[in-house]
């Protein structure tokens, strides 16, 4: 009996200062698809919404389009940000009742939108810092996101293979886990995964702890991370320190080609976190890794990561932060059969990382 049943992710939501330039960033770097839009001119007074598809992925921007609104004071406060992991369910009105007698705090109790493409129902709940969660049913309606959205056309012609399909994962950076990894438990009856990073690791050299909680489906996997004692300050008081308080760090993005995707958004200008030649190097890595789709060479000249668990392997790779605050991230995943988030690259990872904290100043 799954007492919180979740269909998927519906959208990642973020407040930004210039909602417009942000989604030609995201069209011509990230190779997504405009596909709707809300602002001044057909009844949003406040704001303008851009709304952007890779695959299953949506990605919808918000920007304040007056002075005085509430998201323009998130932005001031947080910067560009995410405000809401929002939950595609079957069910919002029992999704929401559930949630709330589980003591979740409710921010928008379930009522119906609706257009001529149909109605939608939604409701919100809260959870770490200002994100929320809203529980989104869109099973009976057909148009481009919610009723009150138009149609729009791409920003420039999107890619012909999208770089990813799909939202992997959205990990959260909170003062307390296990007080998070709780809340998942209890609210929304989502178990802990293998992976995580206690405190045996943390005081050697990631300066983190972290708890993966998913639904029972593993289609909503939401890691949690909280900084740990270290000699130096971890990367995730960085993150708490420069973006005021808890909130998103970073959202994986399904890849069938990290190649491809890799070689596209770097030509168009995101940057990725280096990693050394001594990673690919290592005899110890070769042998743990075996023999992957391409040759280790082919990774190394991209700097992407590789790390093999009893299920399979993996790719992955990480974008340096994508804001002037260090704060918001990306990964790029490619699943072979792995479930799991790359623990074999946790060094590796945090070294680099670690080395951006220096060149910023904050290690
Ligand atoms: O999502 C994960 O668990 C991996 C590893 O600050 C990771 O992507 C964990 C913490 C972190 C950066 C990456
Ligand atoms: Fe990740």
């Amino acid at each position: 009996m799954d007492d919180f049943p979740v269909k998927g992710m519906d959208a990642v939501v973020f407040a930004v200062g210039n909602a417009k330039q942000t989604a030609h960033y995201y069209s011509t770097a990230f190779g997504m698809r405009r596909v709707a839009y809300r602002g001044p001119e057909n009844g949003s007074r406040d704001e303008a919404v851009h709304v952007l598809e890779s695959g299953s992925a949506r990605f919808v921007f918000r920007g304040p389009v007056r002075a005085g609104t509430d998201l323009g004071r998130h932005v001031a406060e947080h910067g560009d940000g995410v405000v809401d992991l929002a939950i595609e369910v079957p069910d919002v009105e029992a999704a929401y009742r559930h949630a709330l007698a589980k003591g979740a705090t409710g921010l928008t109790e379930p009522h119906v939108l609706e257009d001529d493409y149909g109605k939608v129902v939604i409701a919100a709940i809260a959870t770490y810092g200002e994100t929320r969660h809203s529980l989104v049913d869109r099973s009976n309606y057909s148009g481009p996101y919610l009723p009150g959205f138009v149609p729009a056309d791409p920003i420039v012609e999107p890619p012909a293979r999208r770089y990813f399909q799909a939202i992997d994962h959205c990990v959260g950076n909170v003062e307390r886990m296990d007080e998070w990894a709780d809340f998942y438990h209890r609210v929304m009856g989502f178990t802990d995964m293998a992976e995580f990073i206690g405190d045996d690791i943390a005081t050697e050299y990631s300066a983190l702890m972290s708890k993966v909680v998913a639904d029972g489906t593993r289609k909503v996997k939401f890691p949690l991370n909280e900084p740990a004692e270290s000699r130096r300050k971890s990367q995730i008081e960085e993150y708490l320190e420069f973006y005021g308080g808890p909130g998103v760090q970073h959202i994986a993005l399904a890849t069938n080609d990290i190649l491809a995707a890799v070689d596209q958004m770097k030509a168009a200008g995101v940057e990725f976190l280096d990693t050394p030649d001594s990673y690919y190097e290592d005899p110890e890595l070769r042998a743990r890794i075996g023999s992957v789709r391409v040759p280790v060479e082919e990774l190394q000249k991209r700097r992407i990561l590789v790390d093999r668990d009893e299920d399979g392997y993996l790719l992955q790779i990480f974008t340096k932060p994508v804001q002037d605050r260090p704060t918001v991230f990306f990964e790029l995943i490619e699943r072979h059969g792995s479930l799991g988030f790359g623990k074999g690259n946790f060094k590796a990872l945090f070294e680099a990382i670690e080395r951006e904290q220096a060149r910023r100043g904050n290690l």
